[in-house]
């Protein structure tokens, strides 16, 4: 049995854009405009010094079908420049590059194998010992059990799955070509290379099953370090997968609690080590991050009176650190004394509070508003996953906006901040 490295990685949505900074007034442009195609380089980069025997991509390379030609361009040159070292590439196509999204044919150099979407295939590279089986997409949405119908293990080899797959189902991820650990397991591979879910997770180590995650995070909802996964198989048996980032520039979800802030200097203080820290997360390269302050102070009233002059001192401590760019501030402090205390509970502020204390904000009565469902329906599926999910079924999410309600109509009726 031989001994090889292999790259895995998948979901590169070659040129899609990085959403969330657009309105930035000094956006990184460039970078947010170059990002897939630089953390493709970046692979391609990889694959070459630590001389890989193939590259493996599970699908969604592409974000679906492209303007011009520019982007199946770029790819190809990429690709030659893996086959001017002799490297192979091995690809699935998935739902945003299933044949029916992308009507132009795309033309690759010999060294890329595209799998057919019309049944299971087995490439066997004799030299290694290696089998890979794989199928591509027809069409977007593809709800039956691809994997049922791929072989069964090849004994004398080391058997690779390839496969865009939803698993038995991950949240913000559509339900497509749906199977579940046993039918994985069933096959006796040694590595299942799969795609489709964004967020990194190795599913399991025997056999190993792996979501290499986006080469690139496009939005707040793709936080943390991006890449691939290098695979080392030594004597027929896998060593280790070892995660190696290749993202060029990264999303940040940064919580800064302002328990004990008694003054503005020390909220802008708190801040500050919050927005280092999230420039130490991007280790070098720009970061997004989304800032969140939460806890009990006294200066909540301070905070959402002055938001926007908040949110601009903000943006300005951001700017001094370089390429820290603030996506989105979220103020969701509460007060150290309840406004509502000494509140005389007849009078009409005591009643609206007390409307919007008692809203019905469970799934049963969310559900009696059928336009609301229809709207919800139309969300694509990243912004109904995440972070910040849209998931009106999520208790934690209403409750957060009932506090915004709340928050808002108290600066609003009483008019705090007055003159300033
Ligand atoms: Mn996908």
């Amino acid at each position: 049995m031989s001994s090889f490295t292999f790259i895995h990685a998948a979901d590169l949505h070659l040129d899609s854009p990085l959403t969330g900074l657009e309105s930035y007034p000094d956006a990184p442009v460039e970078q947010l405009r170059g990002a897939s195609r630089r953390a493709l380089d970046k692979l391609v980069d990889l694959a070459i010094s630590e001389q890989v025997a193939f590259v493996l991509l599970a699908g969604d390379v592409f974000d679906g079908h492209w303007k011009d030609f520019n982007t199946a361009l770029f790819f190809a040159q990429r690709m030659s420049r893996l086959r001017e070292s002799g490297i192979q590439v091995f690809t699935v196509t998935g739902n945003h590059d299933a044949a029916s999204t992308i009507s132009k044919n795309l033309s690759t150099p010999d060294n890329v194998y595209i799998f057919s979407n019309k049944e299971p295939e087995s490439i066997h590279l004799d030299e290694l010992g290696v089998r890979i089986s794989g199928q591509s997409y027809a069409r977007r949405d593809v709800r039956e059990d691809l994997a049922t119908d791929y072989p069964l293990a090849d004994d004398d080899c080391f058997n690779i799955g390839l496969l865009h797959t939803a698993l038995t189902g991950r949240k913000g991820h559509e339900p497509y070509a749906p199977t579940s650990l046993e039918v994985l397991s069933s096959k006796g591979y040694d590595y299942w290379a799969l795609g489709h879910v964004h967020q990194r997770e190795v599913v399991a180590r025997d056999p190993w099953i792996v979501f290499p995650g986006v080469i690139q995070g496009r939005h707040i909802q793709e936080q943390g370090p991006k890449g691939c996964t290098v695979v080392n198989v030594k004597e027929g048996q896998v060593e280790e997968a070892i995660f190696r980032d290749l993202d060029v520039l990264r999303w940040h979800f940064c919580s800064v609690n302002l328990e004990g802030c008694d003054s503005q200097e020390f909220v802008r203080a708190a801040i500050s080590t919050g927005l280092e820290s999230a420039q130490d997360a991007g280790d070098g390269r720009p970061v997004a991050v989304r800032l969140e302050l939460t806890g009990q102070t006294s200066m909540h009233n301070w905070l959402h009176d002055q938001e926007q002059q908040v949110k601009e001192e903000c943006r300005t401590l951001a700017a001094g650190l370089g390429d820290v760019w603030l996506e989105k501030i979220h103020l969701a402090t509460s007060p150290l004394i309840d406004p509502t205390e000494d509140m005389d509970p007849d009078s009409p502020l005591a009643g609206i509070l007390k409307s919007i204390e008692d809203l019905d904000l469970s799934q049963s009565s969310i559900d009696q508003v059928p336009e609301l469902a229809d709207m919800l329906s139309k969300l694509p599926p990243e912004v109904k996953g995440g972070p910040e999910s849209f998931d009106l079924g999520d208790s934690t999410v209403m409750k957060d906006m009932q506090n915004q309600v709340r928050e808002l109509l108290f600066s609003r009726l009483l008019h705090r901040g007055e003159g300033s």
